[in-house]
């Protein structure tokens, strides 16, 4: 299928480097991730580009170190350059001040600036531009995640005959919270000009075509072979579910080498006393950091037989730090650290081990292997990649896996993970606890069977299907919809 497209352009937000200062001029490094790796040798097959902000405003002459990025990379790069206003109305404004915070249900944190939407929708145009101008009609465009879900509005209106499709990274929500942003019509409107929009989970999608529903009343929907076909003032949207995942072998592979094994041991030694509890997460209010230190510590005071035998790393990547909201976040997660480890550390003995910082992916999966359980709890989020990078790297097949139900990741890894409601701060404690004591046989079964369904639906099958939808029409992923009865409370996962 993929020899159904000539070129393949991929547009996000920033593009997939690293800028590192080198004196006079800019150096590029590949950005790291499993997006990247998967898209890479079918953008070097397809002569691809990728499009996006570069990272920095100032007009500096990125040619060069651009080329040389090219013919190491075998696929090009092409700048939008966008002018510190932009990325404040764009970026700043209105992805994080409303997209984020509305598609992740915190209607409340919204702020409205009719100013934001302008200038999201000025950028849009941009990068839709840039797009018409390097590609032709047999190109095959992809774009990624809510910070460009306009585009293909944009291409429309060059008049331009595209093959044009979208992936969502984050969750999207009922029409219940979505009705509530002041420019709904022209967004879905917009997001409808896409050929094929992709989301995490079915519930995604099912949210997306009641919301569009409810919008237009002219809509109609029908589901053939896997995929919603959406029609609506004269256009066809096909809409379907694509779990993103990540390169398994990688983690597997990289969790055996000597570099991470040498750090695994230094960590097994310092904590041979305790068990240990993981969470890995960027600094953002959706990760659950603040509900998962209030369970921690609601275990602490009412399992006493965890004292002393149960520590957490807390590893917190920065995030948006510029973001007045971030600093308070932050500020708020380390008085609470600070008041757990006050109120139970013992000689020999800390409950939280904290890291605020980016930790090399060696030092990343040594954590992974060296945690007895991983404890990721966000409100809500996208997927979860972490969850599956743990599970890979666990070879060893002794962990366990607490998960949010609100993680798109649940909606897969339902059936082997124990899965909590992060608000619920005594149920989590639960099952913290339940994971401390759970025998090893018991754990070596459900990480084996996660492990198989990860490797199974790796971000190369993930990529696979997607391309099946978008060039044959037909989708057979995400049809797995988790039943109810699987929800934490109702009836415990598989025991
Ligand atoms: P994120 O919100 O960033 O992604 P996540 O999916 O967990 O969340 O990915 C985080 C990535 O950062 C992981 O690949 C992890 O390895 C890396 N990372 C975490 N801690 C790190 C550290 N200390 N140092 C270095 N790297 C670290 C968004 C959505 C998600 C969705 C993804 C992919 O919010 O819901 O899963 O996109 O679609």
């Amino acid at each position: 299928m993929t020899d159904q497209f000539n070129q393949l352009l991929v547009a996000s937000n920033r593009l997939p480097i690293v800028l590192k200062r080198e004196k006079d001029s800019w150096r590029m490094e590949p950005g790291s991730g499993g997006l990247v790796t998967a898209l890479t040798p079918l953008m070097q097959k397809h002569t691809g580009t990728w499009v996006g902000w570069p990272g920095i405003t100032d007009e500096t002459d990125l040619l060069a170190p651009m080329q040389d990025f090219s013919s190491q990379q075998g696929y090009a790069l092409h700048p939008v350059h966008l002018q510190a206003e932009d990325i404040q109305g764009y970026y700043y404004g209105f992805s994080n001040e409303v997209l984020w915070p509305l598609l992740h249900g915190f209607h409340s944190k919204c702020n409205f600036e009719p100013e934001y939407w302008s200038t999201y929708t000025r950028v849009n145009e941009q990068f839709a531009e840039e797009l018409v101008n390097i590609s032709e009609a047999k190109d095959f465009i992809w774009v990624h995640d809510y910070h460009l879900m306009a585009v293909a509005r944009g291409i429309k209106n060059a008049f331009a005959e595209r093959n044009c499709c979208y992936f969502h990274h984050i969750p999207f929500p009922g029409p219940d919270i979505f009705l509530k942003l002041p420019w709904r019509q022209e967004l879905l409107d917009a997001l409808l000009d896409f050929n094929l929009l992709g989301f995490q989970t079915n519930e995604d999608v099912i949210n997306f075509v009641n919301t569009v529903k409810s919008v237009f009343s002219d809509a109609e929907d029908s589901f053939e072979q896997g995929l919603f076909h959406i029609q609506c003032a004269g256009r066809v949207c096909k809409v379907g579910a694509f779990p993103i995942s990540i390169d398994f072998d990688f983690f597997a592979r990289k969790a055996k080498t000597p570099e991470v094994g040498a750090i695994t041991a230094k960590l097994k030694n310092l904590h041979s006393e305790q068990q240990l509890l993981l969470g890995v997460d960027r600094l953002d209010y959706t990760k659950g950091i603040l509900e998962r230190l209030q369970a921690l510590r609601y275990a602490l005071e009412h399992y006493p037989d965890l004292r002393g035998n149960l520590s957490l790393i807390q590893v917190l990547v920065p995030s948006r730090q510029k973001v007045p909201e971030y600093q308070y976040l932050k500020e708020q997660i380390e008085g609470l650290i600070g008041e757990i480890n006050g109120q139970f550390t013992e000689p020999g003995w800390i409950p939280i081990h904290y890291l605020y910082r980016s930790v090399s992916q060696e030092q990343l999966i040594a954590f992974y292997i060296t945690a007895d359980i991983a404890l990721l709890t966000p409100l809500w989020d996208g997927m979860n990649l972490v969850a599956k990078e743990f599970c890979a790297s666990n070879y060893e097949e002794d962990n366990v896996l607490i998960l949010s139900e609100f993680a798109g990741a649940a909606s897969q890894l339902y059936q082997d993970a124990l899965l909590v409601n992060p608000y619920h701060v005594g149920e989590v404690a639960r099952v913290i606890r339940r994971a401390y004591y759970m025998h090893k046989s018991e754990r070596a079964e459900r990480m084996k069977r996660l492990r198989e369904l990860i490797k199974a639906t790796d971000i190369f099958s993930w990529l696979e299907s997607y391309l099946e939808a978008a060039f044959e029409g037909k989708s057979g992923t995400g049809r797995q919809e988790r039943p109810y009865h699987y929800l934490s409370g109702t009836c415990s996962n598989r025991t």
